[in-house]
């Protein structure tokens, strides 16, 4: 059961993009592109071999229609859709409609997209395979006196979960039995109006944890492999900053503990691809299955640096129906691996987006430095999509190595037109406990308290200004043509929407 493919489409943009792109020109394979009208000159429709538009300017209106990328895949003759992440990379729906035109999709089939993105069902899974989990209420809530007594029996704090989530959305920790009925209630009718879908859980909440990761890659021959972990427990509003390999608290035997438990999901799942299993870590390294994420994750490059494979070659080998190159035997971590994310952002400000023009833009090079980048010199860095600029990853023999060259690359890097986390990043490469490797997912609030404030602006009030920036920046594009002279006058559309008056700057 072989598959020809000797051609991608990558529904998506950016670094992401480029690095498929990559991965397709590493395999002899012709890469094409998709673009909205802001990315047409874009840095991944610049390294693809061809390019569709999708004429529109937001995710909603391009990179997120699944009929325009099935058209373009069909008309250009496209063998395969590579979705990268976000966008369309869990849409069971959009794997579906792959197939039914044909089209390979690079990922899990349809029905583990499903069962996986629904976190209830995902955790009767890992119940099934013996995975470790905190305790959690059986089924999803109906009956709120029912539900006490559920908690109650679990132990407070305990964290109340919506199924459709993931990531960290619709989450709400109760201290106590008075505040669990409305908490309940808030969040069950948050998650019915953000996923169209109210069900939720409740799980023992987990104190101060390490978010550890492994990562896992199956074929279609029955081959399950592990790759080892990344520890990914800086993070800010669940999305993360920075991310290693291996984790300072990895031993070998936990390594495997948790390898094993990967792997047993993915087996009783029928996974096939590349998949990410999320577990919590506590302070005494116990260890508790979270979630998996059905894609190839942005932190990814971590892993590649110390096993040496080509994730993305993999994928490519699995979608064709071939075996994995490699056995467990054969996975190796060696050395170290640090990724800090370069976002278009002020940090000081609570990480608001800042976009603009990359007026100057010079990435740092040299021993054990590797760049996953989606931008060129002189390219601006659009208001409506994820402000990542680049993924900055050094390597070495040791942890304290690849600091160290973190450290050097990091003042290495010119950006001039944009805030960017550079600055951020620098002070935790200094920080004493992230040296010592003592991590949890409350390091950015512990570490830096002066950042508590303005890391508190709420899901819906990021979203209200989002919104904001795109009016602010489609108003700018219509009246005038010099739009890069006049955002030099005006600056970051994020600010003029007033986002963050009030915020201090604190270094
Ligand atoms: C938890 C937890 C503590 N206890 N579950 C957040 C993302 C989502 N995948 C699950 N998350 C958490 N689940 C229990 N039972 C704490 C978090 C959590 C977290 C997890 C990983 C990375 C960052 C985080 C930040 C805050 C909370």
């Amino acid at each position: 059961m072989m598959n020809e493919i000797n051609k991608i489409l990558i529904a998506n943009r950016g670094e992401i993009a480029v690095r498929v792109a990559r991965g397709c020109h590493n395999c002899g394979i012709t890469a094409v592109a998709v673009y909205s009208d802001p990315d047409r000159t874009a840095f991944h429709v610049r390294v693809s071999d061809e390019a569709y538009p999708l004429d529109g300017i937001t995710s909603a209106e391009t990179y997120l229609v699944q009929e325009k990328i099935i058209e373009i895949a069909k008309s250009c003759k496209a063998d395969a859709i590579h979705p990268g992440y976000g966008f369309l990379a869990e849409n069971a729906g959009f794997a579906r409609l792959c197939a039914k035109n044909n089209i390979i999709f690079i990922g899990p089939s349809p029905e583990v997209i499903k069962l996986l993105g629904d976190k209830l069902e995902a955790r009767v899974a890992a119940i099934k395979a013996g995975l470790p989990l905190a305790p959690a209420s059986t089924q999803d809530i109906e009956d709120i006196p029912k539900a006490k007594i559920e908690a109650g029996n679990i132990g407070y704090p305990v964290l109340i979960k919506a199924a459709a989530g993931g990531g960290g959305k619709g989450m709400r920790i109760v201290n106590d039995e008075d505040s669990f009925e409305a908490a309940l209630k808030m969040a069950a009718s948050e998650a019915k109006s953000a996923f169209g879908d109210g069900r939720v859980y409740i799980e023992k909440y987990i104190a101060r944890p390490r978010h550890i990761e492994i990562q896992i890659m199956a074929d279609t021959h029955g081959n399950v492999v592990h790759l080892g972990e990344r520890e990914c427990s800086i993070q800010r509003r669940h999305q993360k900053v920075i991310e290693e390999s291996p984790s300072a608290v990895v031993t070998q035997d936990l390594r495997k503990r948790m390898g094993d438990a990967a792997i047993s999901i993915a087996r009783a799942t029928g996974y096939v691809g590349a998949g990410t299993v999320e577990f919590l870590v506590d302070e005494d390294l116990n260890f508790y299955f979270l979630e998996v994420n059905t894609r190839l994750q942005v932190e990814h490059p971590v892993t590649e640096m110390v096993t040496g494979f080509d994730l993305v070659k993999e994928q490519i080998r699995v979608a064709r129906g071939h075996k994995l190159s490699f056995t467990q035997e054969d996975v190796v971590q060696r050395g170290h691996a640090i990724e800090c994310r370069i976002y278009a952002e002020d940090a000081a400000a609570g990480f608001v987006p800042c976009t603009g023009k990359l007026a100057a833009y010079q990435e740092p090079a040299g021993p054990g430095v590797r760049i996953d980048s989606g931008f060129l010199a002189g390219d601006t860095i659009p208001v409506y999509y994820d402000p990542l600029i680049a993924k900055l990853v050094t390597t070495g023999r040791t942890r304290e190595t690849a600091i160290k060259r973190m450290i050097r690359a990091l003042n290495e890097y010119i950006v001039h037109g944009v805030d960017t986390t550079i600055p951020f990043n620098l002070l935790v490469m200094e920080n004493e406990s992230f040296v010592s490797g003592i991590l949890s997912t409350h390091f950015i609030e512990d570490e830096f308290p002066e950042l508590a404030d303005s890391l508190s602006h709420s899901e819906e009030e990021l979203e209200i200004s989002a919104m904001a920036a795109a009016i602010i920046d489609y108003k700018q594009h219509s009246k005038i043509t010099a739009t890069a002279n006049k955002r030099a006058e005006t600056g970051s559309p994020w600010k003029l929407s007033g986002r963050v008056s009030g915020l201090r700057k604190v270094w």
